[in-house]
């Protein structure tokens, strides 16, 4: 570079090309590739707070009958094009096979093609969908469903009902399935797609959402939570069905590589917990290098949606190379704060997001801590290099739009870059991810002897092994209440705490519950009935509206672990049917899941609705999910809060002694 063409800053050169006001599309392009754009790009996701609003006709009043584009463009933000736009699609049958993770987007550039030998018969019943793939090795089913409740909430993707998993036969169906399966190009529709978008957005392509087969399975294929099992119980048949993925995901890599796109989505929903620092490294990493291999060298780019909690993961996205993290989700609503991402990452990976919804909702965070978060923002983001301003993950429909537009209108302001406030912190090299070795292997607590193999067992999920100590200590005339107590219940206690700690990961805590499980039934005949009611019974649901589970079923199945009867009524309960419940099953805790601020009102609910049919007092109410806050649980007068589903098991035991 010589003087001619580049401008010098202390910060750094900035190309003649963006001496001029760079457009949309340019300033997004430059922050991904990491070169300096004149300016922060602001580009709100608000597909969700549109369709909920417009179908709801709760509109601001400027933006009535307005597209979603229109809003987005007459308020001067770029467009958020990373999501597929579901609710668009000239295909009809777009979202038909999203159980199998096979999308027939405009927006997609490499799409799944079926054999021909595979019998496909579709039932449409209501608002349900469900499919049969019948093929030479068997047949597998599927269930989505898509209501009109979930419509106007925003969400535009069919929930899986049934996943395709059912039994371990169901993935060497799979496997043949995609074993002859192909994937072929359709560049013009989504180059009409970029054309549409023109300077006022980045389109980013996808082929799934997941990032690379094994994610591919574990998203689509399972129920949240039996992939865990499965990934312990019968990890061999996941990587042949990987196998059988693989190839089909290597010539997408191809299609892509020649395909007009810049950037491409590798990977959604990264999770510390969902998506464990073993398994991303061992499955998710090496499929992003790879993405990166082959797209690189064409200047495509890699995106991740990196939308959870993070912090276990800092480390390994940030060496998976990939290009962008989209949609992160800092602290306050998770660990991570900005500040430190962009320490650990603001090098190497372009930052997308970096507001957490909770801001924009006035209930939640007051007028002075949003205003104080942004202000933050500038200083901490550095000179503003490999930034841009989005909403993590999304605009929620009951945002306050001016919110939006304040930040909109600050970023116009003090968005020229390089920013002069911030200082660049280099990255820490140092900060190792340790989290992989760590497991424990003893019990501490109460370390009688007598308990220790059975304190292992449980440890090592080993049920068989653990049923025959429980019945070697039988034979020795040890009480039962005390193998569970001072055996399972101690070791469970050590897994919660290491898990708390980030040193042990779902798969081990789940693996070792349903072994205690299986042993306290088996201890079952053996208990007075005094000890059978030992743990108490807890009623768990996750609150209407909202289908997250994998949190609730956590809770639900340590609790389990530790000894509680716990009765589990699901996703999407409504106040009434809890209330119903509480009725009949006479619970001594009612546990309320909700993962979205859109949701939380409905916990408030439920207890007012209990209080109405005179229950409340019979009940201790407790509350969590990411969203929720101790201060939050003060204001709906639940009794208690719990953090995670350890602090869960805290909390039940202090509320019911
Ligand atoms: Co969703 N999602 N999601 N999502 N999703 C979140 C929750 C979100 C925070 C992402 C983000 O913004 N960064 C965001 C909510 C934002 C907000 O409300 N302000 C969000 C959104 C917006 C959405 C959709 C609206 C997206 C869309 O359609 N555009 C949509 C809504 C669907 C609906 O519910 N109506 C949606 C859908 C989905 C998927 C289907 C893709 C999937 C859910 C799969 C499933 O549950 N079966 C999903 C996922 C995976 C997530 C993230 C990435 C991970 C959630 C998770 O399972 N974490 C999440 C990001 C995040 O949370 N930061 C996100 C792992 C799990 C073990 O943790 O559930 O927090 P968690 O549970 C913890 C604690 O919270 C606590 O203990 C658990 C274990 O330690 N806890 C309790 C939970 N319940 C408790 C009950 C208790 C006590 C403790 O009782 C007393």
């Amino acid at each position: 570079m010589s003087r001619n063409t580049c401008f010098l800053l202390s910060e750094g050169w900035i190309p003649r090309k963006y001496w001029a006001m760079m457009t949309h599309k340019q300033r997004m392009l430059a922050a991904v590739r990491g070169e300096m754009p004149d300016h922060l790009p602001y580009a709100p996701r608000i597909d969700l707070w549109y369709n909920a609003n417009s179908l709801n006709d709760t509109l601001p009043a400027r933006h009535r009958g307005k597209s979603r584009t229109e809003i987005a463009l007459s308020e001067g933000w770029a467009l958020h094009t990373v999501v597929a736009d579901h609710l668009h699609q000239p295909d009809p049958d777009a979202m038909l096979h999203r159980a199998l993770g096979v999308h027939f987007m405009k927006e997609y550039v490499a799409h799944f093609v079926f054999s021909g030998r595979v019998i496909i018969d579709v039932r449409r019943e209501g608002d349900r969908t469900r499919i049969r793939y019948t093929t030479a090795k068997g047949s597998i089913t599927t269930r989505t469903v898509y209501s009109q409740e979930m419509r106007r909430s925003g969400t535009s993707v069919p929930w899986i009902e049934e996943h395709a998993v059912k039994s371990p036969d169901d993935l060497r169906v799979l496997a043949h399935l995609f074993e002859n399966m192909d994937v072929t190009p359709h560049y013009e529709p989504f180059k009409t797609h970029q054309t549409a978008v023109g300077e006022n957005g980045l389109p980013v392509t996808s082929f799934t959402v997941a990032a690379g087969p094994v994610h591919h399975i574990q998203k689509y294929f399972f129920d949240a939570t039996d992939f865990f099992h499965y990934y312990r119980d019968h990890q061999p048949e996941i990587l042949y069905l990987a196998d059988a993925l693989a190839p089909l995901y290597e010539k997408a890599l191809r299609i892509v590589a020649e395909s007009p796109a810049e950037v491409i989505q590798w990977g959604s929903n990264f999770d510390e917990m969902l998506t464990f620092p073993p398994m991303f490294a061992q499955h998710f990493v090496p499929w992003i290098r790879k993405a990166k291999d082959v797209l690189g060298p064409k200047n495509i780019r890699v995106l991740c949606h990196t939308d959870g909690e993070n912090q276990g993961l800092l480390d390994l996205i940030r060496d998976s190379g990939t290009d962008v993290a989209e949609a992160v989700c800092p602290a306050p609503m998770t660990k991570v704060s900005l500040r430190e991402y962009y320490r650990r990452w603001g090098d190497r990976i372009t930052i997308f997001g970096g507001v957490p919804s909770n801001l924009l909702l006035p209930q939640l965070t007051p007028d002075d801590q949003f205003k104080s978060f942004m202000d933050q923002l500038f200083t901490g983001i550095g000179n503003g290099s490999r930034f841009i301003v989005g909403i993590a993950d999304t605009t929620p429909p009951d945002a306050d739009f001016e919110r939006l537009v304040r930040i909109g209108d600050w970023v116009r302001e003090k968005g020229r870059l390089p920013l002069a406030a911030g200082a660049f912190n280099p990255l820490d090299t140092e900060a190792a991810a340790e989290v992989l070795a760590k497991k424990p292997t003893a019990a501490p607590g109460p370390q009688d002897a007598r308990f220790a193999k059975i304190r292992q067992a449980v440890l090592d999920g080993r049920e068989r092994e653990l049923i025959e100590q429980v019945r070697e200590l039988l034979t020795q005339k040890i009480a039962p209440k005390d193998i569970i107590d001072l055996g399972m219940v101690a070791a469970m206690d050590t897994l919660n705490q290491s898990f708390k700690d980030g040193t042990v990961f779902i798969p081990e805590v789940l693996v070792s519950a349903r072994a205690m499980n299986a042993a306290v039934l088996f201890l079952e005949p053996y208990l007075a009935d005094t000890d059978k009611r030992r743990g108490g019974r807890i009623l768990i649901g996750t609150v209407r509206g909202d289908l997250h589970d994998i949190g609730k079923n956590m809770v639900a199945t340590l609790l389990r672990g530790v000894g509680f009867n716990v009765v589990d009524l699901g996703i999407n309960v409504a106040a009434d049917v809890f209330v119903r419940k509480v009725n009949e099953e006479r619970p001594q805790v009612l546990a309320l899941s909700a993962l979205l601020t859109t949701t939380m009102p409905e916990m408030g609910k439920v207890i007012s609705a209990l209080s109405q049919a005179g229950a409340r007092r019979a009940v201790k109410v407790i509350v969590g999910g990411a969203p929720v806050n101790q201060r939050f649980a003060n204001d709906i007068a639940a009794d208690g809060y719990a953090r995670d589903a350890a602090e869960a098991i805290d909390l039940v035991r202090r509320l019911i002694g």
